[in-house]
């Protein structure tokens, strides 16, 4: 899962012996796939996590089991599918210049679902990519080939160079995400006030990860983090000789804490930073205000796209359809959707979808999932914004947002 910023998950594809899992543990520098010279070894993706300079964090999925010609049919299937909806970047391993309809079909995929792929033309000391290969490629998907060799006595520096200057290259376009979620928000010295509840349903003995972050991300832009409960904002701005440059808050305080927080002082809420970072800030500002055309019937669908959160659990089952009920005062079908499963057939049945706050999935796959309800021109919005909405502080949440 995705729990930092630069964190990019990389699929690595490619016919079976092509070396796929070599590949991997060239980059890891252990034996974490297995590597065998008979056909179809490895038949469940393995993930991999490792530190690649230039790129940080990176986690590396090995698509064993999408890896020959007869899975082709496969391809556009759920299996695949939900290992595209999951990555950021792929590499795709071919061997000898041989590009048939599996390799072709796997860079067209690539190619629809926008994501940057690199070329790795393995066991180069056997053969080296020919300039036909690279016209190839190169003309028709815009990616780049590069002759390698995944054996273990290769040098591990200059492959994992190779590749990561690579990838960087292919990247940024589609991958284009704020660097903090403070971007714009805050100065060097200022101070960032930080409301988050302990309840009981406050995870024991840690903070959450959207807080964490912000936390992180007021040290990494040279700010000052105070970290309070609810309980103690107004002791804080009362003996505070410098007033905070920003509020932010958990959302389901919003509420109060927009009561406490005089109005020259910006507030707004770990989920709206998260929603500007991940970049889907603008459809959810587009899609909130359709909660108040909300009618009798209406389904909204709520996606949490983890299952383990019990915090999160309560949000998305209890308190928004509970509020979202009162609020319209009509009786909605609402539905939730766990984790990373499959969307509904239907997407465009739903008259507006509600995602949490997505913090343990990446840009990519928050993008995956709500694409086609967007593409439907059914509205989004998020938690955080749905709350701010129906206690009737959303334009002061997402001013701070729209401004920068
Ligand atoms: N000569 C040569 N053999 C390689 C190279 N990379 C992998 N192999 C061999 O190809 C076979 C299949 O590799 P493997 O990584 O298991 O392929 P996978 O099925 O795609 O995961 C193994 O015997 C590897 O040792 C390379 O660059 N050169
Ligand atoms: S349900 Fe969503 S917001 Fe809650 S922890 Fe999981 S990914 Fe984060
Ligand atoms: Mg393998």
């Amino acid at each position: 899962m995705k729990t930092d910023r630069h964190h990019l998950h990389i699929g690595v594809f490619g016919r079976r012996n092509a070396g796929k899992s070599s590949v991997i543990n060239l980059l890891a520098g252990q034996d974490v796939a297995i590597v065998s010279a008979m056909p179809g070894t490895t038949t469940d993706p393995v993930r991999k996590r490792m530190e690649i300079f230039g790129l940080g964090p990176v986690t590396l999925i090995d698509t064993a089991g999408i890896d020959d010609e007869g899975a082709l049919g496969q391809l556009r299937t759920a299996k695949s599918r939900q290992i595209i909806d999951q990555i950021d970047a792929a590499i795709v391993v071919m061997t000898d210049n041989r590009i048939t309809v599996f390799e072709e079909t796997l860079m067209q995929s690539f190619c629809e679902a926008s994501i940057p792929f690199l070329v790795l033309h393995n066991k180069a000391d056997r053969q080296k990519a020919t300039s036909e290969t690279r016209a190839l490629i190169t003309g028709k998907y815009a990616a780049s080939v590069i002759d390698f060799t995944a054996l273990p006595t290769a040098d591990r520096e200059s492959a994992v160079q190779t590749i990561a200057g690579a990838l960087q290259a292919a990247l940024p376009s589609s991958v284009a995400r704020r660097p903090s979620l403070l971007d714009g928000l805050m100065q060097p010295g200022d101070i960032v006030l930080l409301v988050t509840p302990i309840d009981s349903e406050a995870p024991e003995g840690r903070l959450i990860l959207p807080q964490v972050q912000t936390i992180r991300d007021v040290l990494d832009n040279h700010g000052i983090a105070v970290v309070v409960k609810e309980t103690e904002v107004a002791t804080f701005l009362q003996t505070t000789a410098k007033p905070p440059a920003l509020v932010v808050t958990d959302s389901q305080l919003f509420g109060s804490i927009d009561k406490v927080i005089p109005r020259t002082i910006p507030l707004t809420g770990f989920s709206i930073l998260l929603a500007r970072h991940k970049g889907d800030f603008e459809y959810y500002l587009k899609g909130t205000p359709a909660i108040s055309l909300l009618r009798t019937g209406d389904r909204v669908l709520i996606m949490e796209s983890c299952t383990h959160q019990n915090t999160c659990e309560d949000i998305g089952r209890v308190k928004i359809p509970n509020r979202l009920r009162q609020f319209t005062g009509y009786p909605l079908k609402i539905e939730v959707l766990s984790g990373l499963s499959p969307l509904p057939a239907d997407v465009s049945a739903y008259a507006l979808v509600i995602q949490c706050g997505a913090c343990m999935i990446t840009a990519r796959q928050l993008h995956n999932r709500l694409h086609p309800f967007i593409a439907a021109g059914v509205p989004v919005t998020n938690y955080g914004m749905t709350i701010a909405y129906m206690q009737g502080i959303y334009e002061r949440a997402v001013e701070l947002g729209i401004r920068n």
